[in-house]
């Protein structure tokens, strides 16, 4: 079991933040002990007798500044002398953005100073301070409100505090867009009418309007955002002249999991998936490739590449090939039949089942058992139950491919494997996906029955890369 989040902030105003955080959604996390919030009053830790922590600027200049001593003193109080990542809060920050957001929620610990006056003794600040953000540009009065931003923002993407667990996995095609507009009863108020389209029932008609009532919006209040949204769809268009070579690349940016990292041709691409830390690549030849390698983020832990001259070029720089893979893609819009009764979502009872038939050699670069446990509590992987016992499963990568197809031996060969792929393909054609995936090019009889369900096959080969720890180094 993992132990709550905890934030500590440092303030002279340490009633400011629990009474904000405390309160709603972050409040009913801290009962539940998701999170944990410790403000800590400066004041408190003050060596002045008369509890001052504030004085002039050497230089001169308008107003107080706060002290280091105090500073230092309640740091110190809170962090003993362990290494925690200590956040400034500062307009003159770098700017807090869903990303770091993101990346602070890993996190098991997080202090944050607030500043207050004309801000703080900068020899403190080179002592404590690991990172600095601003919450935006404008002035605010003090540095409480955006600390709260920031936990606020940090928290509830902290397994359990949203009541639903509606995960970023559900997210909608619409991502890099803002939101379309949203109504409720009644069907008149003030004498305007709820949007006709959306009492029609038409669900493919519903979708068109919120997706071009997003466009709008977008276009109009956030012109940066739209661009990149631009830039996105026109990628997708070119990719769309190869769609079985490049289906999951398409498939990455249509979601909003890729971020263009690079691309030039057609051919040259390279795309980062945020959520897993996973690259996706092809390149024209030898000098395009040389640009991609050298353009993974350091925190890359796998790539996918369907060049032999990409893989290669990996190779040499110390990654690990699994493959060759063979990618295959169902175009059809209708969803399959499922023809097998007991066909269940799993849940995280069945982990050791899928573990022991699943991990190591079977399951390729990344699957270990706290993958599969994710994906489980995503709701992406189903099992086929024989009299209440577990005889096989199948799911949806984090990337979004189909996969991790295993049935027991003495159920093969009745139709088991083709029912539990139907219902991962179903799954896929409701959230508006092309579902595709990767098979071991050895693995005949699961090339096949893809085959038999009405999946094309891609003409390239395609290799997942990992890095090793000779190549971190
Ligand atoms: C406002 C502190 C103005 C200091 C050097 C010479 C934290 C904040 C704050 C505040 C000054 C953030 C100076 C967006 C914000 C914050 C209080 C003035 C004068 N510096 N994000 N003279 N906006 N604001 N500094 O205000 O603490 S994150």
């Amino acid at each position: 079991m993992t132990t709550e989040m905890k934030f500590h902030v440092l303030t002279l105003f340490p009633h400011m933040v629990t009474g904000g955080l405390l309160t709603g959604v972050t409040g009913r996390a801290a009962e539940k002990k998701i999170i944990s919030l410790n403000a800590v009053n400066i004041r408190d830790y003050t060596a002045d007798k008369h509890g001052k922590v504030d004085d002039y600027p050497y230089g001169g200049g308008a107003g107080m500044l706060m002290q280091a001593q105090p500073v230092f003193d309640a740091w110190k109080s809170v962090t003993g002398g362990r290494n925690i990542r200590t956040i400034y809060v500062t307009p003159q920050g770098v700017p807090f953005t869903q990303k770091t957001a993101r990346e602070l929620s890993r996190e098991r610990e997080l202090v944050f100073l607030c500043g207050h006056y004309e801000g703080i003794d900068e020899r403190v600040l080179e002592k404590v301070v690991t990172d600095s953000f601003s919450i935006g540009d404008y002035i605010l009065t003090g540095g409480e409100l955006p600390a709260m931003v920031m936990i606020d923002a940090i928290a509830r993407l902290i397994p359990g505090v949203l009541g639903n667990q509606a995960s970023p996995e559900e997210e909608s095609f619409h991502n890099d867009l803002l939101e379309y507009p949203q109504y409720s009863r009644p069907e008149q108020w003030h004498g305007r009418k709820v949007p006709e389209v959306l009492l029609s029932g038409n669900h493919k008609k519903v979708t068109e309007w919120r997706l071009e009532q997003a466009k709008q919006r977008t276009s109009a209040r956030r012109p940066d955002l739209y661009r990149k949204y631009q830039e996105k769809q026109q990628l997708i268009k070119r990719l769309a002249v190869h769609k079985r070579n490049n289906i999951h690349m398409m498939e990455g940016l249509a979601r909003g999991q890729a971020e263009i990292l690079y691309s030039d041709a057609v051919s040259t691409v390279l795309l980062h998936n945020r959520r897993c830390k996973t690259c996706m690549a092809i390149a024209a030849d030898e000098a395009a490739g040389i640009t991609i390698a050298e353009k993974l983020p350091e925190d890359t832990e796998l790539v996918m590449v369907s060049d032999f001259c990409l893989k290669e070029l990996l190779v040499q720089r110390r990654f690990k090939a699994y493959g060759p893979y063979v990618q295959m893609l169902y175009t059809r819009r209708e969803v399959l039949p499922v023809r097998y009764r007991d066909i269940r979502p799993l849940t995280p009872d069945h982990l050791p089942y899928v573990c022991g038939r699943y991990c190591d050699d079977a399951g390729g670069p990344g699957v270990d058992s706290e993958y599969i446990r994710a994906r489980i509590q995503a709701g992406a992987m189903y099992g086929a139950f024989a009299e209440e016992r577990i005889v096989g499963f199948a799911g949806i990568h984090s990337e979004g491919s189909l996969g991790m197809l295993f049935v027991e031996e003495p159920f093969r060969r009745q139709g088991i494997a083709a029912a539990l792929e139907a219902c991962a393909v179903n799954r896929m054609l409701e959230k508006g996906w092309t579902p595709y995936g990767q098979i071991s090019a050895e693995n005949t009889a699961s090339i096949k029955l893809q085959e038999k369900l009405g999946f094309y096959r891609a003409e390239k080969t395609f290799w997942w890369l990992e890095k090793t720890l000779a190549n971190s180094t």
